[in-house]
């Protein structure tokens, strides 16, 4: 028997790998990560670095399938829902890795981006078909819309008077002063008009932007698109404010029947679809927390900053008794919850860092009688900005970081320009985890600086940056490793 001319099965062969792709491509698994945190939480910076150290195939030895050979390859692949604005990978990353680093700018929107893995399988039966694949979509969103789901229980008046009472707490009052000069002025019973609906919406988002930007804190009763209002910006869904009481019944063309209205759009127009469409469809979830900075600001942000939390495990929560959540199913079998920003520590302070996030994610799902995905958390920095040093002072030995703070940072009477390279003492986390908790009276005496990306990076041998880490690894072995065994 003559065997086929050669260049025929070639032929064939290249046309049967190009079917096989597609049709692939059909039954390549997905896996949908959420990564989600307060603005400024670190997202953007973190799904950077994730990106960039698949893609160059960087050492990540706690991923087993990375450290024991078997991930193939990685590239961008486009996502087939279109809809939704993609991640700006390339971006961001020459953002960080320009002549003259800078952090990428803030985001306040949902995007997503598609990383398709080839690995090697550990299990014989399925390896001897060859490679496998995957595909990783991560969604990042902000955590603020999480923190809606519970405006879904409430009525206008109800919201009102709680958001009300908020602003009158000690730490507000200074930040809500306008807003009340400004809600005094208005009669509520007259005619709507659309200026003074803008007037109010106006005083009171600025309220908000200034209790989180001086006090870190977040009151959890905000309309979370108030703060991170996506491209709803400007839309009347987003024109109301709290209002204090009517008698009723309410002229049904007076402001406070408007914002009721407004207030009832918001929710079933803006809150219901993203859980819906977007959050309803995850597997697995990263919930970034910036605790460094809360630790700066002292106990109220750290207060505030386990209420948010417990409401953000409340979404996740299985046996939620919210009608929104008993609705839609929910895929999510693990949560990560990730303190960002180690480099700001040395790393003998790395686990206690740990240990206070570990303590307030424990409260938090204790009080969101959280059921559902296993949870777990870490200590993380998404790219490493700073390196450790020892200093002699006093004949004491003190461990410092070394790296060029953002300009205009303070220490002492120092305020940095941002060109400065310096070694820096930042203290030590308290080895007792509950002073940070239960000793209100003395304020944790902490300074953490931040710092620029780092100026100099390393190359690997095909002369791509490395993106420095720390427990970057983990983090990726606990949300996706065993979908690469
Ligand atoms: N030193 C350091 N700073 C970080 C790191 N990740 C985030 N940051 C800082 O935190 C800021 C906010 O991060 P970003 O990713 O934009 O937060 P997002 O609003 O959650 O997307 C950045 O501009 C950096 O100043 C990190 O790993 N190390
Ligand atoms: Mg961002």
């Amino acid at each position: 028997m003559s065997k086929p001319p050669k260049i025929i099965s070639d032929k064939l062969g290249i046309a049967f790998s190009n079917i096989s792709d597609a049709t692939m491509e059909i039954f390549t698994p997905t896996l949908r990560l959420g990564v989600t945190g307060l603005s400024r939480a670190g997202k953007t910076v973190f799904i950077t670095s994730l990106i960039h150290n698949l893609l160059t195939n960087a050492s990540l030895p706690a991923l087993s399938a990375q450290a024991e050979g078997r991930l193939i390859a990685a590239k961008l692949s486009e996502h087939p829902k279109q809809t939704i604005p993609r991640f700006a990978y390339e971006q961001h990353l020459k953002a960080i890795t320009d002549k003259n680093p800078y952090w990428p700018n803030s985001t306040s929107n949902i995007s997503q981006i598609r990383i398709t893995l080839k690995f090697q399988s550990n299990n014989w039966l399925i390896s001897r078909f060859g490679l496998s694949k995957i595909n990783i979509d991560i969604i990042d969103y902000p955590g603020e819309w999480l923190l809606d789901l519970e405006l879904l229980n409430m009525s206008f008046a109800n919201w009102s008077k709680i958001a009300l009472q908020q602003s009158l707490r000690p730490n507000s009052k200074k930040h809500s002063k306008e807003f009340f000069e400004v809600l005094k002025k208005i009669d509520l019973n007259a005619d709507a008009t659309e200026p003074d609906a803008l007037i109010l919406k106006q005083a009171f988002t600025q309220y908000l932007r200034n209790s989180k930007k001086d006090e870190g804190s977040i009151s959890t009763l905000l309309p979370g698109r108030f703060l991170m209002p996506g491209d709803l910006e400007g839309s009347p869904a987003l024109s109301f404010s709290p209002l204090p009481a009517q008698k009723n019944p309410v002229k049904n063309t007076s402001l406070y029947a408007m914002f009721e209205r407004r207030f009832e759009a918001y929710k079933s127009q803006v809150v219901k679809p993203f859980f819906i469409e977007h959050f309803a469809q995850l597997d697995r979830q990263i919930v970034l927390v910036d605790v460094l900075r809360s630790l700066n600001l002292g106990h109220q942000a750290i207060s505030d900053l386990e209420i948010a939390l417990e409401q953000v495990l409340a979404c996740f929560n299985t046996g939620s008794k919210n009608p929104l959540m008993q609705l839609i199913t929910r895929k999510i079998d693990k949560i990560l919850f990730a303190a960002t920003k180690a480099d700001h520590l040395h790393h003998t302070s790395h686990n206690r860092l740990e240990t206070i996030l570990k303590r307030l994610v424990k409260d938090a799902t204790k009080k969101a009688k959280f059921t559902g995905a296993q949870t777990n958390s870490i200590a993380l920095s998404s790219i490493r900005s700073t390196f450790e040093n020892e200093i002699k002072q006093d004949g004491e030995k003190l461990h410092t970081i070394v790296g060029y703070p953002q300009k205009g940072e303070k220490l002492a009477k120092e305020i940095y320009d941002g060109k400065t390279e310096i070694a820096l003492f930042p203290g030590d986390l308290p080895s007792e985890v509950e002073s940070i908790f239960q000793d209100k009276k003395h304020p944790i005496k902490l300074n953490f600086l931040r710092f620029l990306p780092p100026q100099k990076f390393n190359k690997n041998d095909n002369d791509e940056i490395i993106l420095p880490y720390i427990r970057l690894d983990k983090a990726l072995e606990f949300l996706i490793g065993d979908w690469l065994k």
